[in-house]
């Protein structure tokens, strides 16, 4: 009856959360003065007032101001470990987490600050929280290929702390097949692959994550709704997309939540999910990302929630016999 307490108490897995999108302000703040580093905003509220997007890269200028705060490897557990604390909250069991070393690497922070402050707190998120976790390294698209592969090599030494690699940053003009190589290598290493794809980037973007990176999830992937025949090929082989419903209506994928496009997605036979995204920068998240998305979505009822949740199971990269436990 209660549908808003059912889409609260369910249990979930988020698989679509950036964690230097869940840095708060109050914590940006808070690292500034730990760590020294100046912000060009005098206050949390001037901050937060910046967080009027026009797009994906008004925001992306913001996000990577924001994670400059981020020096030691307490801070980055720090931020992980307040995601895990809200995640705890929102009756998430199982968290993939994207994390963007190159944001970092360019500040001159090593990669093994950055992966064993992650590292940390995902193995204190089980042992004290109850909440399992894995961490995807993404690839940052706006630059080359060949910095990726610079990327990889230094983050191998950690392979043993990622479980994938994903691709993010600015989608229009940096197609998926201009991270091809990289791609195949890290498939050769065994290693699970993702992509952004369809979020602002045509259908035609999502066909090449498919076709050329061979990617087992698309991340968005909203705008396949444009090509019926893409749309039957991700409803038969259930790719999951995992759809982020605040992002898009924040950065102006949809001019408001009623416009969005999940209730066909899932009628249609997708493997959608709903997650957060940035949920420090979209308004909320992953319990958030659904009370807005059903409040505002009538087709959307028990039946969904309960298969939204069954497909974050489906989607995530656990093994088997867990994915049984949880469906
Ligand atoms: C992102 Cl919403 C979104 N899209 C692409 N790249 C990103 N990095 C962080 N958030
Ligand atoms: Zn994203």
């Amino acid at each position: 009856a209660a549908l808003p307490a059912l889409l609260c108490a369910m249990p979930k897995a988020e698989l679509h959360i950036h964690i230097e999108g869940s840095l708060e302000p109050e914590l940006i703040f808070a690292l500034a003065q730990r760590n020294g580093v100046a912000l060009p905003y005098a206050s949390v509220e001037a901050l937060r007032a910046a967080y009027a997007f026009t797009d994906l890269q008004s925001f992306l200028d913001i996000y990577y101001a924001g994670a400059s705060v981020l020096l030691h490897e307490q801070d980055f557990y720090d931020m992980a470990w307040a995601y895990f604390e809200r995640a705890k909250a929102d009756n998430v069991v199982h968290a993939e987490l994207f994390f963007d070393p190159q944001t970092h690497t360019a500040r001159n922070v090593p990669m093994a600050t950055v992966i064993h402050g992650l590292a940390r707190a995902c193995a204190d998120a089980q042992a004290k929280l109850g909440v399992s976790s894995a961490l995807i390294l993404c690839f940052l698209r706006h630059l080359s290929e060949a910095e990726a592969f610079d990327t990889l090599e230094a983050a191998l030494p950690f392979r043993e702390h990622f479980i994938g690699v994903g691709l993010d940053s600015s989608e229009r003009g940096h197609p998926p097949e201009k991270f091809a190589r990289v791609f195949a290598k890290c498939r050769e290493l065994g290693l699970k692959l993702v992509a952004h794809a369809g979020e602002e980037g045509p259908p035609a973007y999502i066909e090449s994550a498919l076709d050329v990176l061979h990617v087992q999830r698309i991340d968005h992937g909203v705008r396949s709704i444009e090509s019926a025949e893409l749309m039957h090929r991700l409803a038969a082989s259930r790719m999951p997309l995992t759809v982020c419903p605040l992002s898009n209506v924040k950065l102006c994928v949809y001019g408001d939540m009623a416009e969005h496009q999940l209730p066909a997605l899932l009628a249609a036979g997708l493997c959608a999910t709903v997650n957060s995204d940035d949920p420090a920068y979209f308004g909320g998240y992953m319990n958030a990302n659904f009370l807005a998305t059903f409040n505002a979505l009538p087709q959307l009822g028990a039946a969904e929630a309960y298969t939204l949740a069954a497909n974050s199971f489906e989607a995530s990269f656990v093994d088997d016999a867990m994915k049984k436990a949880w469906t």
